[in-house]
């Protein structure tokens, strides 16, 4: 299989299971919240981190099946983050992949409960997975806590706040990207091989390495796509982080340097896994990343 075509069967597994595990209507009155999670949580998306757990648990010999209430989790879990980032009180943002965001479609309150429940449905879900031994249901579900938690992407996003009206080092924004985005990438591909049961810790050291690199590099690829995007549709130069001088990789090192850096960052991504066998996907992967559109 080619790497799309692999990509394309990992989508084509995730997306039916997402829906079913938030297709959970009752018909007592209170429907209208997984109309909303549902809104949001199956409007497109690339799904790289549920394709990323599943491809780690392939690679360490894992059944990808018994994978994807794992993977699904940490989609939800990535989900409610984009819910909640988009409402007025955070970034209050209009279009989320492509449409409306939660809020706009349905209304501010809503919103907020559309979140809370994808997040308790993740854990719902991960604790529910068949056919998987208990212990690896618990390591995954710490897994999922740890990364999104307060050490983890909450934590990047309080820093983010903090970021808000003040310039920060590149130290800061290494460490506010890495909680806010690297988690959930980190998250991924320690749940791959969670699932798969695998133990090698110069594995696991492996897996935890490409998830930091790729988040760091991906969310540089993010701020560049931001202020191109402005660029190409506003005719202006700057991006909106920019306009309200808020410390960004590129207002940081200028866009050269981040193009570089984000690449630099790939290539070690790539490096982290190239021992292990069965990486080719993940090498793909991650060279995907680099110079996307969005
Ligand atoms: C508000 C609880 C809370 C957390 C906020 C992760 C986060 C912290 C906010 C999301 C907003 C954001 C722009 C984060 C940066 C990471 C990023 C580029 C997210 C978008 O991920 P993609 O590109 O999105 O994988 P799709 O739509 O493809 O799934």
């Amino acid at each position: 299989m080619t790497f799309s075509e692999q990509l394309k069967a990992d989508i084509a597994l995730i997306e039916p299971a997402l829906e079913k595990y938030l297709s959970r209507e009752t018909g007592e009155g209170y429907d209208r919240i997984f109309e909303a999670a549902k809104y949001s949580a199956m409007a497109g998306g690339k799904r790289l981190r549920p394709v990323i757990v599943l491809e780690f648990c392939r690679l360490c010999g894992g059944d990808i099946e018994k994978a994807l209430p794992f993977a699904c989790a940490l989609e939800m879990i990535h989900t409610y983050s984009l819910i909640h980032d988009d409402l007025p009180c955070m970034d209050n943002d209009d279009l989320r992949r492509g449409r409306p965001t939660c809020h706009k479609a349905f209304d501010e309150a809503t919103a907020v409960l559309a979140g809370d429940g994808l997040l308790t449905a993740a854990f719902e879900t991960a604790s529910a997975a068949k056919d998987v031994p208990a212990e690896t249901i618990v390591r995954c579900i710490r897994i999922l806590g740890e990364n999104a938690g307060m050490n983890g992407m909450i934590g990047g996003q309080v820093l983010d706040m903090g970021a808000e009206h003040r310039k920060i080092s590149l130290d800061e924004l290494r460490l506010l990207q890495k909680l806010k985005t690297g988690c959930l990438l980190r998250a991924a591909c320690e749940l791959g091989c969670a699932a798969a049961g695998a133990t090698d810790e110069d594995t696991l050291a492996r897996a935890r390495a490409y998830g930091e690199k790729l988040g760091l590099a991906f969310q540089i690829e993010d701020d560049i796509l931001d202020i191109e995007g402005d660029a190409a549709t506003l005719g202006k130069s700057i991006g909106k982080d920019a306009a309200s001088e808020k410390s960004t990789f590129p207002s940081l090192l200028g866009l050269e340097e981040c193009r570089e850096l984000a690449a630099k960052l790939t290539e070690e991504a790539v490096d982290a896994v190239k021992p292990l066998d069965g990486h080719a996907f993940l090498v793909e992967l991650a060279r995907s990343l680099t110079g996307r559109t969005r």
